[in-house]
């Protein structure tokens, strides 16, 4: 296998020394380096001719901005859904716009929706026995929606919570978080990735499983065993039912497992592995060469659980199956095969054919393509080593961390460290890598600066079937000048690339509030939301403004009201201190985006309720007095006088 220096050399000033695998000591002073490059671009000078490209206005170094302008009143094309990072939330923009459109509190808590505040939020977010929640933050990383037939299918989006290890299913018809399960023995879950078919049944072709990874090794149960004994820790892939949302079983596996990506047959799913070593410092988790893209054989794990091949960790009732290397030597059974790619490997994904997984070096500059056949005739016992399946593994730039790809053969692969996209050839590569030392020239086709350091890249459609090249989304983890300063935390950039034409163009920025790190560009008429909610689903709901009323069981008390512009049901109630309050509230007004809000004054108690839309609280009413209940949402010319009076007395 020779290098690619000189398709380097054709598009970038050859950087000796610079292009070569990082090793421990390159890594900690590369990463200075490398950002210092980029800081660099701070000089007005160096940012002066991309500049007027946050502008989105007229027409600059050839690029005909008012082409991607979407002008008051027009739609957008593309939904964009986003992870919200250490918000917890997930995000919708659109496209090419970059117009934020939406925030879904997933995680988090949430003042306007109420989310973490009503009881419907509380019992899927999951609360302590004494009501309060069991956890408020999160940490979400990658959204990815359910499939029909290998693409988008509009029904669900699936997100991750690092932090307290949860998986979350977010309804896009109402687009609202609908179930929350956690992970157990897990910790550190990063990449998720639903199925895109069911690999025992050929006639499902939907999405039936959500597949999660596990990037921290921790010993099994983590209750106090084991704690300074890493050589005991391990790591569990996990399978989560997509409708039931139950884990339906767990692999263990030898090193870690970070990002997720499925087959288009629904036969393989796969993870890059960063820390084969099993380290506990980071210098320990750089000591080899290559570490693995990790396939899992979904049929044969569920054959093995079928027959009874599991054991449970804990108190944990999810079946685990043995995916250990030392376990799944003949590949004639083998649960998993650990295919060796270049050193601390990030994001993998799948071309839209499905013929290929990309794995991006991180560490090395390159990506190593993976064929799925090859793959595939390894677990037939057709391949000799795991290794055979790697079909082309160019040099592309420093830092390599996430593709894209579009219709054309091209991958659009984000370089953390160069600051750039490179756009590469996926035949040249593989042809190249054949030694065909003419396709050399062919793989990097166009390389175009971002701002700064970018993370995860997408292209429209791009992880579907239906994958169009229209645009790339850099999601760039440093904005530094190319917006308003702001104060020392600044907002990270989102920038619009199209990819239609040989050239990438850099046609938007948009800044972004820390830290999305993964997005989907979904064509917009694949989501259908509706406008308006169904009464009939809310079983609690008060449909008619003389059901208003107030019932008392003991201590406790219901009150329950509706709300029409401008009224509530019932002009005041009375509650006795130290009663059990729990108020459900219908908003019956059918007027589409006609919002009530229904806020109480020193209880911290503050949500929404849209047209036939109904939503509860529960609180103890611990301080006497007047109370005025307000609709905290403008509804009407007559908001302002839109309350009602709770009396408390002593
Ligand atoms: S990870 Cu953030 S840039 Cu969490 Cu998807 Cu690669
Ligand atoms: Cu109802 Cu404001
Ligand atoms: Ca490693």
């Amino acid at each position: 296998m020779t290098t690619h220096k000189d398709a380097d050399a054709n598009v970038v000033p050859e950087q000796p020394g610079r292009r070569k695998f990082l090793n421990t000591a390159a890594i900690t002073g590369l990463a200075g380096a490398g950002l210092s490059m980029g800081l660099a671009g701070c000089n007005k000078e160096d940012a002066a001719p991309d500049a007027a490209t946050a502008t989105g206005a007229g027409s600059e170094g050839g690029i005909d901005y008012a082409k991607y302008a979407v002008h008051p009143g027009q739609l957008d094309e593309y939904y964009a859904f986003s992870s919200g990072g250490h918000s917890g939330e997930v995000r919708i923009y659109g496209l090419p716009s970059g117009r934020e459109l939406r925030r879904i509190p997933v995680f988090n808590m949430d003042c306007m929706l109420g989310w973490g505040i009503t009881n419907e939020s509380k019992a899927i977010i999951g609360t302590n026995p004494d009501g309060s929640l069991k956890y408020n933050t999160g940490d979400t990383h990658h959204v990815h929606p359910s499939y029909t037939d290998g693409t988008y299918d509009g029904r669900y989006i699936f997100v991750n919570d690092k932090i307290n290890t949860r998986v979350a299913r977010v309804r896009l018809d109402t687009m609202e978080c609908d179930k929350i399960t956690q992970l157990p023995n897990v910790q550190g879950f990063h990449g998720i990735f639903p199925d895109k078919r069911d690999p025992l049944d050929p006639a499902i072709n939907h999405t039936t499983r959500v597949f999660c990874g596990n990037e921290f090794h921790i010993p099994q149960p983590n209750d106090g065993r084991d704690l300074d004994d890493p050589s005991k820790y391990f790591c569990l892939f996990s399978c989560v039912d997509a409708e039931t949302m139950q884990v339906r079983w767990q692999c263990k596996v030898d090193g870690n497992l970070d990002l997720i990506a499925t087959s288009y047959d629904g036969k393989l799913v796969c993870s890059n592995q960063y820390n084969t070593e099993r380290g506990v410092h980071y210098v320990d988790m750089m000591a080899v060469e290559r570490d693995s893209c990790i396939f899992l054989n979904v049929a044969r794990i569920e054959a093995a659980i079928a027959a009874g091949k599991s054991f449970t960790i804990g108190d944990s009732k999810v079946p685990v199956v043995d995916g250990t290397k030392a376990a799944n030597a003949d590949p004639a059974t083998a649960l998993t095969c650990y295919v060796p790619v270049p050193k601390n490997p990030h994001g993998v994904n799948v071309s839209p054919d499905g013929k290929y997984y990309a794995c991006a070096g991180k560490l090395s500059p390159t990506v190593t393509l993976i064929a799925h056949e090859l793959v595939l005739k390894w677990f037939d016992g057709g391949l000799a080593e795991p290794r055979d399946a790697v079909v082309a593994e160019p040099e592309v730039g420093l830092g390599p961390l996430h593709s894209g790809f579009d219709n054309r053969g091209y991958c659009y692969t984000t370089l953390f460290l160069d600051s750039q996209i490179v756009k590469w050839n996926l035949d040249a590569a593989i042809k190249a890598y054949q030694g065909d030392k003419a396709a050399l020239d062919k793989i990097v086709v166009d390389r175009i600066d971002v701002h700064y350091q970018p993370g995860h890249g997408f292209t429209s459609m791009g992880e579907t079937r239906e994958a169009d090249g229209r645009y790339f989304v850099s999601d760039n983890k440093f904005s530094k000048d190319r917006f308003l300063p702001v104060g020392p935390v600044h907002p990270e950039n989102s920038q619009l690339i199209d990819i239609s034409g040989d050239k990438m163009l850099l046609v938007h920025d948009s800044p972004v509030h820390s830290e999305p790190h993964d997005s989907i560009i979904i064509r917009r008429d694949i989501i259908k939301p509706r406008q308006i909610y169904n009464i009939d689903e809310f079983p609690l709901a008060v449909k008619s403004p003389t059901d208003s009323r107030v019932e008392r069981n003991g201590r406790k008390v219901t009150v329950y009201l509706t709300s029409q512009a401008p009224t509530i049901g019932l002009a005041e109630f009375s509650v006795k201190r130290g009663d059990e309050v729990t108020i459900i509230l219908t908003n019956l007004d059918k007027v589409e985006d006609l919002t009530h809000g229904f806020a109480i004054p020193n209880y911290n108690i503050n949500f929404i309720v849209s047209p036939q839309q109904t939503q509860s609280v529960t609180f103890i009413a611990d301080k006497p007095g007047v109370y005025w209940c307000y609709c905290s949402h403008f509804c009407h010319a007559l908001h302002l006088e839109m309350r009602s009076r709770m009396l408390v007395s002593a």
